[in-house]
């Protein structure tokens, strides 16, 4: 058969940009590349993990506050959930406001169909349609919608990954998928010790760095590059300027990663950065969404003010 003409362009682009990353003066790999099949299930696992608090926290707060959610959404709407991943929040949600129809987004497209055909089976008569897009991008959603309430679901504190002014760009692009009388309903974690955020960016049984260590896999499988796993070590710490958990792998040793087209140097203990992951006060966050476009907003907490979920409106 001969090459797919546009599978080998977004190989090219796609190799493209991870070079340019790695032979950048800091080095980095976008964290978009953590997510290959094992980074998947590692990030699953890393959700279960007695110090990763934001998953079961966001969890808890959800459940608390769902008749309040229910009853501001109604029945009916079509829920946009972007970032959809294995459709598992989306579950609980459906459950609690009944929706008529629900959109799932994501660029995994594969995982993502597996995910809506068990959404399908769960919930017969719900309407699920899935997008495949990169949230970087204006999302372009089917044009055959049922009219009605939309509510777009952003959950688990992705928005974190974004630096500030990224994240306005993509609350703004959130905000067009909501109509008139749409809602946004996003999870965002919070400013808290350093102590317990340090810890869940680096948990003792070692999931969180092998998660880390996977994108070097993952990056020698998109790129034929030869990283050798032995000379990473994961490091991750709260910057308190930026406000930001971020996340690097070190050299150990002096090393070298060669791919097709050339190769990079690293000296012992020079990083790789690979994840930020902000957050907020709720007074911030509250200031970006407002910038955003959405001028009204409730905001719930769990008792310790350790992650919030804001359900906005324009
Ligand atoms: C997906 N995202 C919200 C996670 C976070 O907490 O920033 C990714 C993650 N990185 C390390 N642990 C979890």
């Amino acid at each position: 058969m001969p090459p797919d003409p546009t599978a080998t362009a977004t190989a090219t682009a796609t190799a493209r940009e991870i070079v340019a990353g790695l032979c950048a003066a800091q080095a980095s790999i976008a964290p978009k590349y953590f997510y290959d099949t094992a980074g998947s299930a590692l990030f699953e696992q890393i959700t279960q993990l007695p110090e990763y608090y934001l998953t079961r926290t966001e969890r808890a707060i959800m459940a608390t506050h769902a008749d309040a959610l229910a009853l501001r959404i109604g029945p009916g709407a079509t829920v946009i959930e972007a970032g959809a991943g294995n459709c598992e929040k989306a579950r609980t949600l459906c459950a609690t406001i009944r929706p008529r129809c629900f959109v799932g987004v994501d660029i995994a497209a594969a995982f993502l169909q597996q995910a809506v055909a068990g959404l399908r089976r769960e919930f017969p008569s719900l309407d699920v349609r899935s997008v495949v897009a990169d949230l970087l991008d204006e999302i372009v959603l089917p044009a055959d919608l049922p009219s009605g309430r939309r509510l777009v679901f952003y959950p688990g504190s992705s928005i974190g990954n974004f630096a500030p002014e990224a994240a306005l760009g993509l609350l703004q692009r959130l905000r067009r998928l909501t109509d008139a009388d749409g809602a946004l309903l996003i999870g965002v974690d919070l400013v808290k010790s350093k102590a317990i955020l340090e810890a869940a960016y680096d948990d003792a049984a070692g999931v969180t760095a092998a998660f880390n260590l996977n994108v070097l896999r993952h990056i020698n499988r998109l790129l034929t590059a030869d990283f050798d796993l032995a000379h990473w070590r994961h490091r991750s710490f709260f910057n308190e300027e930026q406000s930001r958990i971020e996340m690097h792998l070190e050299a150990r040793c002096a090393t070298q990663v060669s791919w097709p087209t050339g190769c990079r140097n690293f000296r012992r203990a020079e990083r790789i950065h690979t994840e930020n992951s902000y957050k907020y006060r709720v007074a911030d966050f509250a200031g970006l969404l407002r910038r955003a476009g959405f001028g009204r907003h409730v905001c719930w907490t769990d008792a310790q003010q350790w992650f919030a979920v804001f359900l906005a409106e324009p």
